[in-house]
Order: structure tokens, then sequence, then C-alpha cells
């Protein structure tokens, strides 16, 4: 077969290789007998208040709940009702009384190489709680307090953490915004969320220069200004990172240096409802405009706090790092919240995997001994093109655990970085979950599970999962359909800012029994093999998923019919083996074109300012017409098979014009 992500769909299907943790490993593990975790499953299934319930208890509760779940108003769901509870005392404060005090929560390594090796900050718990009661006191200082919204548009830098952290400690909710997303991008969630406060830097290190931050910032609230509402922005901390030139607006922005020094770093931590906002992440769907999705406190913490804890089989003397920017759930949760929770130390890097040279990675895990390693599928991928010298210069003995998440992993790359990186002797945990479930879902449990190459295995604790049909029931095992999950879970969204309605109608109205909510869906395809481990397909829906990131196809359309030259715009993925899907755009030009070339690259550049540059399409054709049933609807599924290049065997009798086949095809890569 000619495509490699076809190679390798096909391999998934055919794998059968299975790896059991090493027998050292399972007999130090949290969790080693499968006996233990089949218990301790079967009680988070048939009794899921009792089994959370306690597993609530083990945080520092300021208030104690007085009713582990409230279902009635399904689908929202209210967890530990009653309870107060705030996620930066659970993360800082509860450590401070114990031996943790002085253990190293957060190594930080810049990226830039100075003669002496890189910048390297350490924080303890003790340090890293006083630089966070700082932070929250120079917010509440700007006026931001409990309900607020604050935008944070950071680098890879301590002070992210420490702002994540600093609005959860006074019950402001942060909305963290990837550094690479456009001014515009950033408009757009500063307007949805009515942003009183925006938290940025001059700039950040990437791969060699500096990538400047504050600009995207002043031009997203100047974008609000012009709206009709305004702009909802009073204030702009920026913190200091490469001392390139910014502007400066008085009386809106402040240095965050200058700021500290003014305050206390005493700020006792607001006692929030176990239901309150902790933070808005937006994230893509089927449509053209990002949503908001909503997590609360309790229930999220105590998720991102037990999967932490089992899912990579946290021990006291671990170093543990995720390699994620906070720009994502996975940063949240497991950059931030859940590694604190735990007391662990973890790593944070500010730039990229090869600046300045291909084994910076694996240069940052023998530095800082690392044995907890979690990444990405299209990292791993890149490695394995980079070729294994740069793997194989470092030692790497420290590893004892290694983990992916973000896109289903291909055989080939997963035995890679299980011989390559983690010597033979980890245990690997493909992590299925999303924006949306807070926290993973589906996983090997390392000291447990017979991991197989490209199944994330067994659903975790509390997780009901099922493969379903288009109706909702249940297929026999082998069959693929879609993933259903049937309970509802502490870490579980509660909504979409502003948007009910769409909440109920994007994860709850598909299968619903007797107008009751019965399953979660997720968007994802899968099957379940005979032992009861899924395999996850990828998306059934309009979402995209390059290197790693959700991108709507109907988002980057909207980018580009944004611009004059277009008239229509279809997008849709094509395999790759680098970055899993790559983004194709057929396009419909407003005139004739003359220089296709040009007018392509000036397309990809203007989706990249429109939504930033992790959305510029791999490839734009130049067509007449697009493909689309009588009814009018482009028929995305055909597109795709054209960009890949696969033989069109769908049914195309409902197309409106058959004869646009062979212009498509002809269309060529431009
Ligand atoms: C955590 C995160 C979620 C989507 C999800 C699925 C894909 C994530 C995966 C995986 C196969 C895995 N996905 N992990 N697919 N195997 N281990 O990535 O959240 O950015 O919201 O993306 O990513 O398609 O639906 P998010």
């Amino acid at each position: 077969m000619s495509d490699p992500k076809s190679e390798s769909i096909e391999s998934v299907l055919a794998e059968n290789r299975s790896f059991h943790p090493p027998k050292s490993f399972a007999e130090a593990a949290r969790i080693g007998t499968r006996e233990t975790y089949e218990r301790m499953w079967s009680q988070s299934i048939d009794d899921p208040e009792r089994f959370w319930g306690r597993i609530a208890c083990e945080l520092p509760w300021l208030e104690p709940f007085d009713e582990v779940l409230d279902w009635s108003d399904a689908p929202v769901a209210k967890w530990f009702g009653g309870g107060k509870i705030n996620a930066s005392h659970v993360c800082l404060d509860q450590h401070l009384e114990t031996e943790r005090a002085d253990k190293v929560a957060l190594i930080f390594e810049g990226e830039p190489m100075g003669d002496g090796g890189p910048e390297i900050r350490t924080f303890t718990y003790a340090e890293l709680h006083g630089e966070v009661c700082r932070f929250a006191n120079v917010l509440k200082a700007r006026g931001i307090g409990k309900g607020d919204r604050v935008a944070i548009y950071m680098p890879m830098i301590p002070e992210a953490a420490m702002a994540m952290l600093a609005c959860a400690r006074i019950g402001a909710i942060h909305s963290v915004v990837f550094g690479g997303f456009s001014a515009t991008s950033l408009e757009d969630r500063i307007l949805d969320g009515g942003c009183k406060a925006v938290i940025t830097a001059d700039g950040g290190w990437r791969r060699g220069t500096v990538l400047p931050l504050k600009p995207a910032v002043d031009e997203a609230i100047a974008k609000c200004e012009a709206t009709e509402g305004g702009s909802p922005v009073e204030t702009v901390l920026c913190v200091q990172r490469c001392g390139n030139e910014v502007d400066w607006t008085e009386g809106r922005d402040f240095w965050l240096h200058d700021e500290l020094m003014e305050v206390s770093d005493e700020c006792e931590p607001e006692p929030m409802d176990s239901e309150d906002v902790l933070f808005l992440l937006y994230t893509s769907g089927s449509t053209g405009k990002p949503k908001g999705i909503v997590h609360t406190t309790g229930g999220y913490m105590v998720g991102a706090y037990l999967s932490t804890r089992f899912v990579f089989d946290l021990q006291e003397d671990d170093v543990y790092w995720c390699t994620a920017d906070i720009g994502w759930i996975t940063g949240h949760t497991y950059i931030v919240y859940g590694p604190l929770a735990n007391g662990a130390t973890m790593v944070m890097y500010e730039g990229a995997p090869n600046a300045p040279h291909e084994g910076r990675f694996w240069e940052i895990c023998e530095r800082h001994k690392v044995s907890v390693f979690y990444t990405a599928p299209t990292a791993i991928r890149a490695f394995m093109k980079w070729g294994d010298e740069h793997v194989e210069r470092y030692d790497l003995s420290s590893l004892r655990l290694l983990g992916t998440v973000g896109e289903p992993i291909n055989p080939a790359a997963w035995i890679w970085y299980r011989d390559k990186v983690g010597g033979g002797r980890c245990p690997i945990v493909d992590t299925w979950w999303q924006t949306e479930t807070g926290g993973i879902m589906i996983t090997p449990l390392p000291g447990v599970s017979a991991t197989k190459p490209g199944s994330a295995t067994q659903p975790f604790f509390g997780v009901d999962a099922a493969i379903v049909d288009e109706n909702g029931r249940e297929l026999p095992d082998g069959q693929g359909g879609l993933l259903a999950i049937r309970k509802p879970w502490p870490s579980m969204l509660r909504g979409i800012w502003g948007d009910e309605a769409r909440f109920r109608e994007t994860y709850w109205s598909k299968w619903e029994h007797a107008g009751k909510p019965h399953f979660y869906f997720p968007g994802d395809g899968a099957r379940k093999d005979p032992e009861g481990n899924f395999w996850i397909m990828g998306r059934v829906d309009d979402v995209l998923n390059v290197s790693g990131h959700r991108l709507s196809t109907m988002e980057i359309e909207s980018a580009l019919v944004s611009h004059p030259s277009v008239v229509e715009a279809a997008v849709v993925p094509r395999p790759d083996d680098l970055t899993g899907e790559a983004i194709v755009a057929f396009v419909i030009p407003t005139g004739s074109v003359e220089d296709v070339q040009a007018i392509v690259e000036e397309l990809r550049d203007h989706v990249a300012t429109e939504i930033g540059k992790l959305a510029r399409p791999a490839e734009i054709r130049i067509t007449t017409r697009l493909p689309k049933t009588r009814s009018g609807k482009i028929m995305r599924r055909l597109l795709r098979a054209i960009a890949a290049g696969d033989d069109v065997t769908q049914d195309t009798t409902t197309l409106e014009d058959p004869t646009i086949l062979d212009e498509l095809r002809a269309g060529g890569p431009a």
C-alpha cells in the first residue's frame, strides 16, 4: 500500500503483539496485580459514589462535601456538592506541612543554550507557594476577583503555571490560549469569555529566536475595542522573558516584576464550591467556532489527582516530564494540576525538541534524571525520522515509564519508542482522552496491563465505555463503531461557556433514552478486541487532528472564505506519516487565477494569520467546483479519498455533477 497512514491502520488491525510489565515494575507499582485493578474497577463501576467519595477524601477539602454525585439535572453533573476546595491549595499548601515543603516541585529548563549550559530554575513546593501567593496578590491588587475570567497567553515558562495557580487561588477563571494561536484567535477567546485581564510575556524562545507574544495581545485587544461591545480587558500583565521591545499602553499594561515588588507573599486560598468553574479551555468541534469547555473545581481535581497517580504510577522520588504545552488540556491536567496535587517533581521545558539539536529532549531526560516521560505520537515519529543516534547518545537509564497522548499511535512508532527510548524495559501507557473528559479515560495501568502497540487498552476507574452503532446499540467485539461513555465521571466537562444548548446537542443528544441522556459521545470511532482492549480509530466528525492538535474543518474553511479571493472552500484531512493528518483545502477562487503558486501561498499565510500556524494547510488545490449532493451538501468523504489519492469507492450517484471528479483528481498538488 502506498500511503503510510493506511499502512499503519492496516497494521493496527492486524497487531497482536503483547507486552507484559516487567516483574520488577509490577512488584513496586502502586497497582501491581490484575486482582487489585479488577476489584477497584468493579467498585468504581458498581458503586461509583462510594468509590469516588473515598478517593475524594484523599484531597484536602476546606469544607467537606455532603453528596458525591447529583445526576438529576443530567447531562450536567454535580460532584461533591456542599464541599469547598481550592485547586491551588490542593497543589501547594497541603504539601507545606509535610517533608514535601522542601521537595522540588518544578524544574524549568529554558531553550537557549548559553556557554555554561541552559538556564535552569527550580522551585521547591514552599517556593512555588510563595510565588503563587504573590502573583495572586498582584491579580487582586489589579481588581481581579472570584469569577472573573483571565486569559493566559504565555510561553512555556514557570510563570505560566504560576498564573494558572494564582487565578485558581483567588477563584478567578483562567482561559489559557496556546501561544501559537493568532491575534484573531486570541480576540475570539477574550470576547467569548469576557476576559477582564490578559497575562502574557514579551515573548518566548523558539528554535533560537524570540517569538513575540505581546504584539498579538495588543492586536487582539485593539480588535476587541473595534467590536460593538468594546473590549472587556482592563489589565494586561506582562512577564519579561526575552527583553524584546514591546509597545505599552499606560494604565492598562503592567510588568509583572514591578507589580510583584508591591505585594506580600501571603494570600489565603479562596474557598470555592466544588462546582465553581476552575477554567475554560477552547477546543474545536464540528462547527466553525471553537467552544469554551467548562471545567469545575472539585471533580476535576479528583480526576486529575487519581489519574496522574495511577496511570503514571507516581512514586515519591519520580522526576516526571510531560512535554505538552500548557495551552492544551494535557498541559492543564498533566503538567500543572495532576502532578502538583500528587506532590511530584515535574520538569518544564520552554522550547522545541530540535533546538539547538535533535537530541534535546534526551539531553533533558539525562540531565534531570527523568523517570516518567509523557509525549505525543507526532513527536515520536519526528524522533524516528531524525535518527536513532540522537537518542543513543544519552543515558536514559533513569526512565522507567513512558506515555503517549493526542492521537492514535502507529505500531512502528510504539515499538521504536519502547526499544530506543525505553530500552525495552519501560511500560508504555497510550492514554485516550479529550479536553472535554478533563483526564485520562482509556489507558493501560503500567503495573498490570498487557500493552499492545496501537491500543489504549482498557477503561480507567469509573469509566464505563462501549462500542455502539449509530442507534446506540452495543456492537460485538471486533466490530468497528462509535465510542460511547455510559456513566458520568468527576472530571467531565460541565458545559460549553455561554452555550448550554450546544453542550447538550454535541455530546448528549445522539442516544437519548426516554428524553434522557444515555451516553456521552466523544466523536471518536473505535473497536474492542475479544480481550476487552479498545483500539481508537480516529475522529468520525469534522474534526482534524494535526500533530495531536484539534482543528475543525469548518473553522479553516471560514478562515479561507474570509479572504477576498475565495468564493468557497472545503477542507479535509489527508493521512501524513509525520503529523498523523495533514490539512488539504479545495478552494474556488473569485476570478481567474494567473499565478496559482502565489495565491496558494497567500491563502496558506492567511489561514495562519486568522487561526495560527498550526492550521496552515499542507496543500491547497484550486478548483472551479466542489462535489455536492443534490441537496447542496459538500461531499467531504469523497474529497478525503481524492486528497489521499485513493480510489473513489463510494456511491457517487447522489453527486450533483459526476464529471467533477476528474477535475478534482487532475488538480493534483498545487
Ligand atoms: C488529550 C487530548 C482529543 C482527541 C480525541 C481523539 C484524539 C487523544 C488519543 C487519541 C487515539 C489516543 N486522541 N488521545 N486518539 N489514541 N491515545 O488530546 O485532547 O486535544 O481534546 O483531543 O484526540 O480523537 O477525541 P484533545
